[in-house]
């Protein structure tokens, strides 16, 4: 069997697993919502990340089950979270591809209906490089996420290319900036200057700023420093499988 038949056979088999990420809101040092990251229990290869995998998935199709999969299980396991009724908010990961499939949308919403988790807690994070390879046909299917209350979230910023116009105009909530350049805040030498930009940036279009891949204190204080809303990163927690996550937001209220 090839890796590709493998993975199809995957979900079915029981093989994958989702680890979840805090993200902190500076503003109040708690846990403003958690990522569902995606693993693959390998039968022989052990613990697989998306990057072995994702881009497979994209090329054959497989990037429609998958994804589907890891929105309805990323639900379920936040609604085991919340506590007093009050919903944990969660963002799952969203390859462009999925913006193609016509059902998209509807499948979503019916996801939504059937758990009876409401839009305004689910963000969806999507890859800026990808997401601006057809800007008009990602508006369309935006705007009606948007509608059901569901947060968008630009990841991986900095790294794609997109025209500040279509940032702009899509109806976007968040911009993530890429782990590369808040790494580089800490090289000797640290530059913050893409940081900094993008943080104004992003609040001059009115968005809220995310930093990903925060792993000391000397980046995290710089941060808060320069107005950055939120942050994600080793320094504030690794991800976690569900059980280790529910200890952490335990300790966080
Ligand atoms: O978790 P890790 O650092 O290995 O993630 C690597 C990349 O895979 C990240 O860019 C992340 O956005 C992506 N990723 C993780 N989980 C998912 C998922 O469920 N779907 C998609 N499309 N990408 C994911
Ligand atoms: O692109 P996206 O933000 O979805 O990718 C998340 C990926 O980044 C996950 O695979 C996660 O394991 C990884 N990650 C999260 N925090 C850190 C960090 O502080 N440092 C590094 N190097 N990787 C991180
Ligand atoms: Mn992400
Ligand atoms: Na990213």
């Amino acid at each position: 069997l090839t890796l590709l038949g493998e993975l199809r056979q995957a979900i079915t088999q029981d093989q994958l697993v989702l680890h979840h990420q805090p993200t902190v809101e500076l503003s109040t040092g708690h846990v403003l919502r958690t990522e569902a990251l995606l693993r693959w229990k390998h039968p022989t290869h052990g613990l697989m990340p998306p990057g072995e995998f994702m881009e497979l998935a994209e090329m054959s199709g497989v990037v429609q089950p998958l994804t589907r999969w890891v929105l309805r299980q990323s639900v379920r396991q936040v609604k085991q979270l919340s506590v007093d009724g009050q919903f944990l908010h969660v963002a799952v990961n969203v390859s462009a591809r999925n913006l193609y499939e016509p059902d998209l949308v509807d499948w979503i919403v019916g996801l939504l209906e059937e758990e009876r988790f409401p839009g305004e807690r689910l963000t969806l994070e999507i890859t800026e490089s990808l997401l601006m390879d057809d800007p008009l046909l990602a508006l369309g299917v935006l705007r009606r996420l948007k509608a059901f209350g569901i947060s968008l979230s630009i990841d991986d910023f900095g790294t794609g290319y997109s025209s500040l116009s279509y940032l702009r105009d899509l109806p976007i909530d968040e911009i993530k900036i890429d782990q590369s350049f808040v790494g580089a805040m800490s090289l000797p030498g640290g530059d913050d200057t893409i940081v900094r930009s993008v943080i104004d940036l992003g609040h001059n279009l009115g968005l809220a700023v995310v930093a990903e891949g925060v792993e000391d204190w000397e980046t995290l204080e710089r941060l808060v420093e320069l107005g950055c809303d939120r942050a994600q990163g080793f320094l504030l927690s690794q991800p976690l499988p569900a059980d280790e996550l529910a200890v952490l937001l335990e300790s966080d209220r």
